[in-house]
């Protein structure tokens, strides 16, 4: 996989170099405090990796959330490319007819194959990503078991339902999350690093464990793109192509909404 065991409290992430320079930013930025620490560059085996500080190694049998952030998850780079280059990607066929064998076209039943843009369109739509500006990954509970089973989570009742399954065994962390959420929030709407970046792909993780220790954490910034400098985005604003905009503060707005419900029902 893209990940490795580094020093002691620490992680190894397979180097990415959006990512390398997003961290060199955000190690100077406001949000510094909500993304693990970056620890430099680390070479093993002759593969280049980004030494991150371990999230986790404080907490004892941790529930952790991964929630993916925007209402797209794929660049505006991305869809210029394809344009110019279109590929046809089997895989991504196959994992389109295996959530929905009705969601391709007569066309793309043919070939079997659909370009890496109409796959991601797709899974946004599917999920809560095109309406909530976020989506549920997967999420490990204290016992280790994984659900990743949220391609289809979709409306905000069932994505309820599953942020209320994740706090379920500790609800008295939910006002934990709030207040981060609502720290993250203001700190990004006051960040120079937030507002000059395309934020695509990048995820929330929730950890949690029964001591009542809770936090959350900014992670993920392969997709994290500096905007051209003639651009202004919102983070709030609806997506048109050419705007940028991606959606992140709609998720956070929405995430801190639900747990806010949960806190009073
Ligand atoms: C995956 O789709 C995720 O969107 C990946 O993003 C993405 O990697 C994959 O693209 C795509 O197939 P599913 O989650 O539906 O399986 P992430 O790594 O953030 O989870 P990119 O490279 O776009 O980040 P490919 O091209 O790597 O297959
Ligand atoms: P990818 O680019 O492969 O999607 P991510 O950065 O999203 O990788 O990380 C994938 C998962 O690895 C996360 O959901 C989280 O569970 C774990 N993870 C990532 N970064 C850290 C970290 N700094 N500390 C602990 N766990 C992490
Ligand atoms: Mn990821």
């Amino acid at each position: 996989g893209n990940f490795q065991a580094g020093e002691p409290g620490a992680i190894l992430k397979k180097y990415d170099k959006h990512e390398h320079q997003s961290f060199n930013k955000l190690m100077v930025d406001v949000l510094r405090s909500y993304v693990p620490e970056y620890r430099g560059e680390v070479v093993k085996d002759g593969e280049c990796y980004l030494q991150l500080q371990d999230l986790l190694c404080e907490f004892e049998a941790a529930c952790v959330m991964d929630v993916k952030m925007g209402c797209r998850t794929y660049l505006e780079d991305e869809l210029t490319k394809a344009r110019q280059k279109p590929t046809l990607r089997k895989d991504m066929y196959q994992k389109m007819v295996e959530v929905d064998p009705g969601a391709p076209t007569p066309e793309e039943h043919a070939q079997k194959a659909i370009t890496k843009p109409r796959y991601m369109q797709w899974r946004d739509d599917m999920s809560s990503s095109t309406g909530m500006g976020f989506r549920i990954e997967g999420i490990r509970k204290s016992d280790g078991a994984q659900v990743k089973n949220f391609k289809t989570t979709k409306d905000r009742a069932s994505v309820k339902t599953s942020l209320r399954q994740f706090v379920e065994e500790h609800p008295a962390v939910v006002t934990k999350y709030v207040r981060r959420l609502k720290a993250i929030k203001v700190t990004q709407e006051s960040s120079p690093f937030f507002s000059s970046h395309e934020v695509i792909g990048s995820s929330l993780l929730f950890v949690h464990d029964r001591s009542g220790s809770a936090s959350i954490w900014m992670i993920d910034f392969g997709k994290t793109v500096p905007l051209p400098s003639s651009v202004q985005v919102t983070h709030r604003k609806p997506w048109q192509e050419g705007n940028h905009e991606d959606g992140y503060l709609t998720g956070i707005d929405n995430l801190i909404s639900i747990f806010q419900e949960l806190l009073k029902d």
